[in-house]
Formats: structure tokens, C-alpha cells, sequence
């Protein structure tokens, strides 16, 4: 073999895996691996400050392990006055420096990225092999051929599939317990005596705090403090995130996963997406880590299952539906919304209790919970008809685990139906009674969660149902939403009225003006 049989190998800043498909068959006579900090993505949305602390200090610290496993890495730092702003720069000027038959790459998670690759190809002296990305256990083929022929493509029925293909929780072709999902025991409020358990924050080693230094001076005004930075950076430091959860917090995970309490954010949640989504935790192991705690009697099916179809249902249906929709998703507006994004979503400042627990939560850990992301910032976003670019590019700057293959279908499917359906068969729409019923923020808020019309009505209320008002031609027809259209019908037209009056009066207020196109 000559040296030009070597092969340069990307690895890209959420591939941090021991099992990447890119380095599979790494020759460590030959071969280079290339790691590259860049503008382009430093840039491309403004992350929140701990996301580039996060995402660098993982980055250097994997190059490193691939260095003391005998692996020659190129790694190329923020800053460096010779680097090139984008991956593609990088790839070029390493190919100029060494000799290389080939680039291997593994998928990337963005369409951004696969676009960026293609262009690669044709202006690179060598092929460039782009692998599926084998840390997810539905291989995008495999989910186009789910997804083939179906009429709607309802999350539930594909876990099941997900369920059959991994063999978890399943005995004799079935689901353990009779049941494929315990939903309906999931959905309770803890007493107030019951405290969610401490949870491990990472010390932050050598390499994470040279990164809170310079993120901290590389990125002044970005979104974020970064006081609190806890993330776990490296594999070792997320197995021990990961084995704190399963002890103290898997065992009430299904039960209490819905509520919300002020400032408690992590309640019994995992708080493992942005390990899992750097690589430093492998989704399969961690359901099947989930699992032994059942089987072994420490942790309850409701949970267990709960828990399991959180990571091989939705975070593998959200993958499916990113790329078998394409680009153009991205650009889906079915409610026609077109209002700016009040700025209380970045300052906090605002008497909404929930709200402002929620940004002050996402603020200082880059992190909120499901239902808060999903009922709270998302689905008021949605009754205030801000703009889906607005809302994309809020979720995708403010949170740790932000990539778009999982931010988009979350945020554009099922926080804000701006797809019309694809990925819920029903807006989530709610009033202030929901957040009453799932959290403890009512009490504690300057608004009247039971009013709808007076000065301080929740504002969550008139949105809600003006909303419905909005919408009437789009939603009324849809079987799922029969209960608030009678409501709605029960109504006078002066209520109606006087609803669409209140909404806009607070839309305004709120600085959710329409936007210039
Ligand atoms: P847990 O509640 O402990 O759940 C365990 C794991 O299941 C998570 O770590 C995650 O990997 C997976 N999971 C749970 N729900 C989902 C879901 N709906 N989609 C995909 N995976 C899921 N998740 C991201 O990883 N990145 C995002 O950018 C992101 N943006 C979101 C935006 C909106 C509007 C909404 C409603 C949800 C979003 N989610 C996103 C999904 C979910 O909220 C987070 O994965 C979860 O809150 C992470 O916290 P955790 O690790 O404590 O999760
Ligand atoms: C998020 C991120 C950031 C901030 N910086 C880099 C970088 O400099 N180099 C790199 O390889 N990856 C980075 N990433 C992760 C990429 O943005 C990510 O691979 C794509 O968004 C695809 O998911
Ligand atoms: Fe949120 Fe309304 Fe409850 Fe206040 S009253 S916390 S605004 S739901």
C-alpha cells in the first residue's frame, strides 16, 4: 500500500462516539482523523454560551482519547489564525497537506451539513464517503420504508416497530405487561413533601474550565450564563450522570415526567439529550441499562417504559420525519403565523410565573424539560402566532441538545403545529388550567389563572380560545379537537368578541407584533 491509500477522516462535533461508522476501519498506520472547531459552526444559530463550552470542551477531550488509542488527530482549534471558517475549508486544507485517497465522514445531523458535503464532492480532489450514522437504531432507509404507503405517520405505531426490531421490554413477540405504553399512569402531581432527588452536577475538569474561560471571552453576548455549567463532557462523566438517574431518578420518572415545579428544573427527568446527542452516551445501552433496572426490581414498567419509548420512539421518529421530509419542512407554516417573539423569551422579564421559571431555568442550564419546552414556551409561542422561524431559531440557540434533525420536528411539529399535522394529530393547545393542573407556577403568578377577560387574566386563557377562533376553518373538522370547539360554540358573540379584543390587546403588550416579511 502507498500513502496514498491513507484516508482522512471527519469527525464532526456531536460524533463523539467509539463507534462512529466514519472510524470503524481506521488504519492507525495510515490514516488521520480531522477535527475541526469553525466559525460556520460556531455561527450558523447563536448558541447559548454553555453549548460551545460543551460542545468544545467534549471535542478536545475525544481527540484526545482517540490519541491515546494510537490515533493521529488533526485537530484544528476556534481561533487558530491559519483555520479555514467552515468543515469544508477544513477538509480542503488538510487534503492540500497530506496525501489522501478518500474522505470518510459520517452523516451529519443537519440538512445544512448533507448540502454542504454534496458541494464538497464536487470540488474535492479525492471521494468523499459519507456512512450512515449507525448510533441511531432506525437507519433513515429503514424509516422511509416505515414510512412508505402509511397515511399518517403516528409516532405510537412506529415505537411498537422499534420495540420488536431492539427486543426491549418485549417477551414472546409481546410487550411486557400486557401493554405497550402505561401513558395514563404518567400523568400525576407529586405531593408537595416529595422532593425531586439532588442531582450530580459535573465539576468541571481541566479541559471544561480553559473552555468556560474562553467561551466565556470568545462569546460575551450570546444568550446563556454560564455559572452552572454541569454537563458531563466526556463518556466516563455521562455514565455517571446516566447511573445517578437510574438510581434516584427512573424509579418516579413516568409518574411525575408531566409536572412542573418552580424552580425544580429537572424533577425526575434523565438530563442526559446533550450527552446522548454528542455521542457520549449510546441511546441502545442506555434503554437496555433502563430495562435491567426493571427486570432487576428497582424501578417500576410505567417508568421503565415511559422512559425507553422517550429514546426509541420519539427521538427515533423525530429523526425519521427530519430527514424523510427534507428541507423544505423547514418552511411549513399551516396556522399562516406571522408575529414576532415577544422579547420576554430572552430576558425573562415578564409577570407570566411559568414563563419566566421556564427562560430562567433555560438560561442558567441551557436545559427546561419536556413539558415545559412543549406547554409553556412552545405552545404559548403558538397561541401568540409567532412566526416558525422565530420559534426555530429560539430552541435551536437556547438549548444544550439543540441540533436541528430533533429541535425542528419537536418544535415546527409538535409544539406549534406550523406543519399542519404531520407529526401530531392535534395542535397542543391548552389554556391556563393545564399548567395549573401539571405545575405549581399558578400559585405563585401575578395573573389570575381562572380569568379570562380581566386586567390580569392569565394570559394563556383569551390566547387560548381566541386560538380556537383563528383556526375554526382548519381545526373544528378534527375528531381530537370536538371537545373545545363546543366549548367554543357554547359561547355568544360577544364573548367572541370580547375574546379576540383581549388577545390582541395582549398580543401588543407582549411586543408580538406582525413581523415585516
Ligand atoms: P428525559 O425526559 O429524561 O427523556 C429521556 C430522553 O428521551 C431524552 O434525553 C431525549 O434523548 C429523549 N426524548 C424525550 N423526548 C423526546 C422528544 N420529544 N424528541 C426527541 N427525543 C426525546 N430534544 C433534544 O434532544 N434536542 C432539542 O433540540 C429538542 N428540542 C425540543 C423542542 C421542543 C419545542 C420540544 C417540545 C421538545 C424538544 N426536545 C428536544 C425533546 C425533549 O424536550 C428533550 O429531549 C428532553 O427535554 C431532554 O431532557 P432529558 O434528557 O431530561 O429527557
Ligand atoms: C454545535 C457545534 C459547534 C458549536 N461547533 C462545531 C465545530 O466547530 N465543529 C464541528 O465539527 N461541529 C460543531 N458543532 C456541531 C455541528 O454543528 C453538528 O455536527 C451539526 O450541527 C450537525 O448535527
Ligand atoms: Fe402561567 Fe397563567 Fe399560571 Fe400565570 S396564571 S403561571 S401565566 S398559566
Amino acid at each position: 500500500m502507498s500513502a496514498v491509500d491513507a484516508t482522512l477522516r471527519l469527525v464532526l462535533g456531536d460524533q463523539l462516539s467509539d463507534t462512529l461508522s466514519s472510524l470503524g476501519d481506521i488504519d492507525l498506520a495510515r490514516d488521520v482523523v480531522l477535527m475541526a472547531e469553525v466559525m460556520d459552526e460556531a455561527t450558523y444559530v447563536a448558541h447559548h454560551k454553555q453549548k460551545f463550552v460543551l460542545v468544545f470542551s467534549a471535542m478536545r477531550q475525544f481527540a484526545e482519547r482517540l490519541r491515546s488509542r494510537g490515533v493521529d488527530v488533526r485537530y484544528v482549534r476556534l481561533g487558530d489564525p491559519r483555520a479555514a471558517a467552515s468543515l469544508n475549508g477544513e477538509v480542503l486544507r488538510a487534503l492540500e497537506a497530506g496525501a489522501f485517497s478518500r474522505v470518510v465522514v459520517t452523516e451529519p445531523g443537519e440538512w445544512r451539513l448533507a448540502a454542504a458535503f454534496e458541494d464538497l464532492a464536487h470540488i474535492a480532489p479525492v471521494p468523499i464517503e459519507v456512512r450512515p450514522d449507525t448510533r441511531f437504531i432506525c437507519s433513515r432507509a429503514r424509516f422511509e420504508a416505515w414510512a412508505e404507503g402509511r397515511a399518517e405517520w403516528r409516532m405510537e405505531f412506529f415505537y411498537r416497530e422499534m420495540r420488536r426490531l431492539t427486543g426491549l421490554l418485549m417477551e414472546n413477540g409481546k410487550p411486557v405487561g400486557g401493554r405497550w405504553n402505561f401513558d395514563p399512569e404518567n400523568r400525576k402531581r407529586p405531593p408537595k413533601t416529595l422532593l425531586p432527588p439532588p442531582r450530580t452536577s459535573i465539576e468541571p475538569n481541566r479541559a471544561t474550565r480553559d473552555a468556560l474561560i474562553e467561551m466565556a471571552a470568545r462569546f460575551p453576548d450570546n444568550f446563556g450564563a454560564l455559572e452552572r455549567f454541569g454537563y458531563p463532557t466526556n463518556r466516563e462523566e455521562a455514565e455517571t450522570v446516566l447511573a445517578d438517574f437510574l438510581e434516584h431518578g427512573l424509579p418516579l420518572f413516568g409518574d411525575y415526567q408531566d409536572f412542573m415545579r418552580a424552580g425544580e428544573p429537572f424533577m425526575w427527568h434523565g438530563h442526559i439529550s446533550a450527552a446522548m446527542n454528542l455521542g457520549l452516551l449510546d441511546p441502545l445501552q442506555v434503554c437496555r441499562r433502563a430495562e435491567a433496572e426493571w427486570r432487576a426490581g428497582r424501578a417500576p414498567l410505567n417508568a421503565v417504559e415511559g422512559f425507553i419509548r422517550q429514546i426509541i420512539g420519539w427521538r427515533e421518529y423525530v429523526r425519521g420525519i427530519y430527514w424523510l421530509r427534507g428541507p423544505d419542512y423547514k418552511r411549513l407554516n399551516a396556522l399562516g403565523a406571522d408575529r414576532a417573539l415577544p422579547w420576554f423569551y430572552w430576558s425573562g422579564e415578564t409577570d407570566m410565573a411559568c414563563v419566566a421559571d421556564v427562560v430562567a431555568t433555560t438560561r442558567d442550564h441551557a436545559y427546561a424539560h419536556h413539558i415545559q419546552r412543549l406547554m409553556v414556551t412552545g405552545q404559548f409561542a403558538m397561541l401568540l402566532g409567532v412566526h416558525p422561524d422565530a420559534i426555530n431559531d429560539w430552541y435551536m440557540v437556547v438549548y444544550a441538545d439543540a441540533y436541528e434533525w430533533v429541535e425542528l420536528p419537536n418544535t415546527h411539529g409538535m409544539a406549534t403545529f406550523a406543519d399542519g399535522g404531520i407529526v401530531g394529530s392535534k395542535p397542543y393547545a391548552a389554556s391556563g388550567a393545564y399548567i395549573n393542573r401539571m405545575s405549581d407556577y399558578c400559585a405563585g403568578c401575578g395573573y389570575d389563572v381562572k380569568d379570562r377577560l380581566g386586567a390580569r387574566a392569565c394570559p394563556f386563557n383569551a390566547l387560548y380560545w381566541d386560538f380556537l377562533i383563528r383556526h375554526e376553518a382548519l381545526l373544528a373538522r378534527n375528531p381530537r379537537m370536538a371537545m373545545p370547539y363546543r366549548g367554543l360554540g357554547a359561547m355568544s358573540a360577544a364573548e367572541r368578541d370580547a375574546i379576540v379584543a383581549k388577545a390582541d390587546a395582549t398580543r401588543t403588550a407582549f411586543g408580538a407584533t406582525v413581523r415585516s416579511p
